[in-house]
């Protein structure tokens, strides 16, 4: 039989597999459960290498969904202390500065499987066993169930199912909306909260230095979230240019006026 598609013809608009991904997600998981977190060094990185790929391989990459991923889950689950979640929405970079410096908070990628996971791409075929290097499906192709995607909402709703305590978000205050319904932080994770585990959602509203300050604990967005967070029964505080992490921004704006005076 003749190949489905000529070989480079790219079948949807993504891009495809990231490169080596099978080796990767194995190195990773040997970087994280050996190195990072010692304390999980008895978690098996062959199965979970092998469960990673059977939660995609052969199956249709529009047709992604959450039970594809729980073999996955549950062989690398892993418990995070109450008080230590951190959430982020449009802040990626900063929230992991952050994080690295505060080792004891966890952002999705400081788990196990958020960390393998992190900045990698990945589909198959319905017709073949292979992994597809060439292209993947996004929401462009009218793809919104495609492995990648039904990943992050799946493994960021079990996130913040789990989350105890306090929880942190780190929300973006230069752009228009810091906090965008549409967001995973906004669509999944806070509506996952369980109101008798979590008692505080402490958000951080962070300016970029330099930029425009569009957004902060006083606007529309903001209280949107506020009402959101109080109908589930969870308190809600917020604060501006939250100083431990403000601090991380100057390092790379030393002479900026709001990193000399006063912050
Ligand atoms: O849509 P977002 O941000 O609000 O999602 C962030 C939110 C965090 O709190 C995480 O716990 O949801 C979780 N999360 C990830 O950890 C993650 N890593 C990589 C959600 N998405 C994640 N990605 C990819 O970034 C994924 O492809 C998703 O679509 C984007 C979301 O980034 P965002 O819009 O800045």
């Amino acid at each position: 039989m003749w190949p489905r598609s000529p070989p480079n013809h790219k079948e949807w608009q993504g891009s495809g597999t990231t490169a080596h991904f099978g080796d990767i997600v194995l190195g990773r998981c040997y970087t994280y459960t050996q190195i990072v977190r010692p304390e999980l060094r008895d978690k098996d990185c062959q199965k979970i290498q092998e469960a990673f790929l059977k939660s995609f391989l052969s199956k249709d990459p529009c047709d992604a969904t959450e039970q594809d991923y729980q073999p996955l889950i549950e062989l690398a689950n892993q418990t995070i202390p109450c008080n230590k979640t951190v959430f982020w929405s449009k802040t990626k970079e900063l929230a992991h500065q952050y994080t690295r410096v505060q080792q004891a908070l966890f952002t999705l990628e400081n788990t196990l499987l958020g960390y393998i996971a992190d900045d990698l791409s990945w589909c198959g075929d319905s017709g073949s066993s292979e992994i597809n290097y060439q292209s993947c499906p996004t929401r462009r192709d009218n793809c919104s169930s495609n492995p990648v995607s039904v990943f992050w909402n799946t493994v960021s709703k079990r996130f913040a199912e789990d989350a105890c305590g306090v929880v942190h978000v780190v929300l973006n205050g230069s752009l228009n909306e810091a906090f965008d319904r549409r967001s995973t932080f906004g669509r999944v994770e806070i509506h996952n909260l369980h109101p008798k585990k979590v008692r505080t959602l402490q958000a951080w509203v962070m300016h970029d230095i330099g930029g425009v300050r569009s957004d902060s604990c006083s606007s529309s967005s903001i209280r949107d979230l506020k009402s959101i967070i109080s109908e589930r029964n969870i308190t809600f505080t917020c604060q501006n240019n939250y100083r431990p992490v403000r601090f991380l921004q100057c390092v790379k704006n030393p002479e900026h006026p709001s990193c000399t005076s006063g912050i």
